[in-house]
């Protein structure tokens, strides 16, 4: 023995006390096999024929990457050969059935910010995992609490899967030559305090009062009478956020704003917002819309966008409370649209 704890050793040793344990080890593991596969073949990029152009429209009107094609063939395959009851991608209208009577359905985003590829920035896999209940469309609208398990996987320099399993947060890194996932970071806690903030500045003028508040006062800093001078980071990739979040704390906003488009923010509830959520919460984070924790929030629709503001409890909570010292114009509140009152603005 070396020492090192492979993804499969720790499956067996975390999911053993777990109810399906045995499923959701086995569904953990198809996807890291899947994301092996991918790293692959987002490391050639043109020179496996992947180039990162367009490959069309897909059923939510989203432009797809010829890579996203190819992502959600490579999860689909992998899953379709694990106890899977129905898996809902990014990619397809609805949840695509594949073993009824299987206990856990799956939520996948198969390459979130495939257009990082075209530059060689990190992008990623984002998955949750929950128990089905009696009808598959209802499960997946069952609020992110009821997860099992999620995480995601990060194709960056190394290729890292965080994993959310038994209440514990777990970074492995793939060993290329071993092919397989090694522990690196076990029960990591998120910094409960870090200065620093990454939003897509560039959006500032449709934002509403309390984003730009909390966004103004970090800017502003110890010299507009601030506690601390902040950082800012815009990776403009979801996992590559989390990822530096989990090593250094801060917080990420993805705000809704007053564009027609964005007045329920942009990111995705099922398949980025719960299982990044649930990440955060049990590495010791927070993650919230603004006015409600995200993992209380049910779907209504597959592809429902959520506000996601999340990272370092301090900065949630800070962002949380100037929310509700301003009231939403309607009462909605998974899709705010705030009043304007002069202490914001
Ligand atoms: P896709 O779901 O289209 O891949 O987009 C998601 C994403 O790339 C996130 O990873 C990232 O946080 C966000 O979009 C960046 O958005 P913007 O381009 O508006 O800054």
């Amino acid at each position: 023995m070396d020492g090192r704890v492979t993804l499969r050793s720790h499956l067996k040793q975390s999911t053993a006390h777990i109810p399906h344990g045995a499923a959701v080890g086995a569904v953990i593991e198809a996807i890291a096999a899947a994301a092996i596969e991918l790293a692959a073949l987002i490391a050639d990029g043109p020179l496996a024929g992947v180039t990162g152009q367009d490959g069309g429209i897909n059923s939510d009107g989203d432009r797809q990457k010829d890579i996203d094609i190819v992502a959600d063939e490579m999860m689909r395959h992998a899953l379709r050969g694990a106890p899977v009851a129905a898996v809902l991608s990014e990619e397809a209208a609805l949840p695509e059935t594949f073993r009824p009577e299987a206990y856990l359905c799956v939520a996948i985003d198969p390459l979130d910010g495939s257009a990082n590829l075209e530059n060689n920035i990190s992008m990623g896999t984002i998955f949750s995992i929950r128990p089905r209940g009696n009808d598959i469309l209802s499960t997946f609208f069952e609020p992110g609490t009821a997860q099992c398990a999620a995480g995601f996987i990060v194709y960056g320099p190394q290729t890292t899967l965080v994993l959310a399993l038994n209440a514990r947060v777990d970074i492995f890194i793939l060993d290329r030559r071993a092919l397989e996932f090694l522990l690196i970071r076990q029960a990591v806690q998120i910094a409960c305090d870090t200065p620093e903030f990454a939003i897509n500045a560039s959006n500032r003028r449709h934002w509403h009062g309390p984003v730009r508040a909390y966004i103004d006062e970090c800017l502003a800093g110890t010299s507009g009478g601030g506690e601390a001078d902040f950082n800012m980071r815009w990776i403009g990739s979801l996992v590559a956020e989390s990822l530096r979040i989990l090593a250094r704390g801060g917080v990420f906003l993805y705000p809704a704003d007053a564009r027609p488009s964005y007045r329920e923010g942009r990111l995705r509830l099922l398949y980025e917002a719960h299982p990044m959520a649930l990440v955060m919460e049990w590495a010791g984070g927070a993650a919230s819309t603004g006015r409600r924790r995200i993992l209380e929030l049910g779907a209504k629709t597959p592809h429902q966008r959520v506000p996601l503001i999340m990272g370092s409890v301090r900065g949630v909570r800070d962002i949380a409370a100037i929310h509700e010292r301003t009231q939403p114009m309607f009462d909605n509140n998974d899709a705010p649209l705030f009043a304007r009152r002069g202490l914001f603005r």
